[in-house]
């Protein structure tokens, strides 16, 4: 049954509200419908953003600006329906970060938690708590809330990776704390690799404890993830609205990777068309390899290898693969689960 419908504005009706507005109240049966709507309502819109012109503009801000001077240097990938926002969905945000060669962004520290996605460029690194680790295409890096992290690029190259953050999620809970260093480097402790060895290869230090809700990974290298996909990938076992799809773990408790981001790599062999499916958790997606095309609410979006896009919340999403491609996403469907809002839907075949 649909909800009954805004009651009838008389001059009676609109006399008490304005006496009770000055007051501050509002009656509820005036914005009922507004806020509790039978589906999600969202000021989000799809949108895709071709890699190679924001590479263009980032290097033409790398002109403009140092890393150290912008403190990051970053373009913002900001919805269209939400311009001014700073972020690429409701709950989340995403931009896309230049470290010339001899830059380094110096070090700081925040309660929103950040993700890298590795886009453009070789062996740059980055240092969070006092591990360094150098950063390949494809990789997934962790930065935790409130942890100390700095940038360098020590190569040849400019470095491009994407951020994702939390920060409309701290906003929305009036939690946002920041602090600076003092100094470019926070000191490094521990060696390059060690948590990689310590946590990622299913074992854990016999007496370790969980004090942190983030994976104490905080690399998650391309090549890994990519072999695992190889390797099931011939066992020929595809679902139907997501090919081969794979989330990136805590190895700790088995949960998402981080608290409040949710990150996922998957995999669609060449001319696999998926079944339109359609969740709550808006998502960003950026291909990885291989070209393709999304449907999105009717919608369709070619991309190719770095391009971004986006997928509003509870709007149909239908991939289709030129060639096999892979895509890495991230969504708050971790936040979404814990707080049990979280629903999906496929499509009936
Ligand atoms: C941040 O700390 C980074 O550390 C990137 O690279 C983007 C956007 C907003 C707030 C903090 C980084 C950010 C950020």
């Amino acid at each position: 049954m649909p909800l009954t419908e805004k009651p009838e504005q008389t001059p009676e009706r609109l006399a008490f509200y304005e006496k009770i507005d000055r007051e501050a109240y509002t009656p509820l049966w005036a914005v009922f419908s507004d806020i509790i709507t039978p589906e999600p309502k969202s000021r989000c819109i799809p949108h895709l953003w071709r890699f190679d012109q924001a590479r263009e503009w980032l290097l033409e801000a790398g002109e403009l600006i140092t890393a150290k001077e912008a403190e990051r240097r970053v373009l913002i990938l900001e919805n269209p329906g939400m311009r001014g926002d700073s972020r690429i969905t409701t709950s989340l945000y995403a931009g896309l970060q230049l470290v010339l060669p001899g830059e380094v962004a110096p070090a700081h520290r925040h309660s929103q938690s950040a993700l890298r996605f590795v886009l453009d460029g070789s062996g740059a690194h980055t240092s969070v708590n006092g591990e360094r680790t150098n950063m390949e295409y494809g990789d997934f890096v962790i930065t935790p809330p409130w942890a100390w992290h700095d940038h360098g690029n020590d190569s040849e190259q400019p470095m491009i990776w994407m951020d994702g953050l939390d920060i409309p999620v701290a906003r929305f809970f009036d939690a946002s704390f920041a602090e600076g260093y003092g100094e470019d480097e926070h000191p490094v402790s521990r060696q390059t690799g060690d948590s990689l060895a310590r946590y990622g290869a299913n074992m854990l230090p016999v007496d370790f404890q969980q004090h942190e809700l983030a994976s104490p990974i905080f690399n998650y290298p391309y090549a890994r993830s990519r072999e695992a996909l190889a390797e099931m990938q011939r066992q020929q076992e595809w679902d139907p609205c997501h090919g081969l799809k794979m989330r990136y773990v805590n190895p700790v408790d088995g949960g998402f990777a981080m608290p409040t981001i949710a990150p996922f790599l998957q995999l669609l062999p060449a001319g696999f068309k998926t079944e339109a499916c359609r969740s709550t958790d808006a998502t960003v997606f950026v291909a990885t390899e291989g070209s393709g095309c999304t449907k999105i609410d009717g919608q369709v979006f070619e991309w190719g290898p770095r391009d971004i896009f986006v997928a509003p919340s509870w709007k149909w999403i239908q991939h289709e693969a030129d060639n096999e491609a892979v895509l890495f996403s991230y969504s708050d469907r971790v936040a979404q689960q814990k707080l049990g809002f979280w629903r999906e839907q496929r499509a009936q075949a």
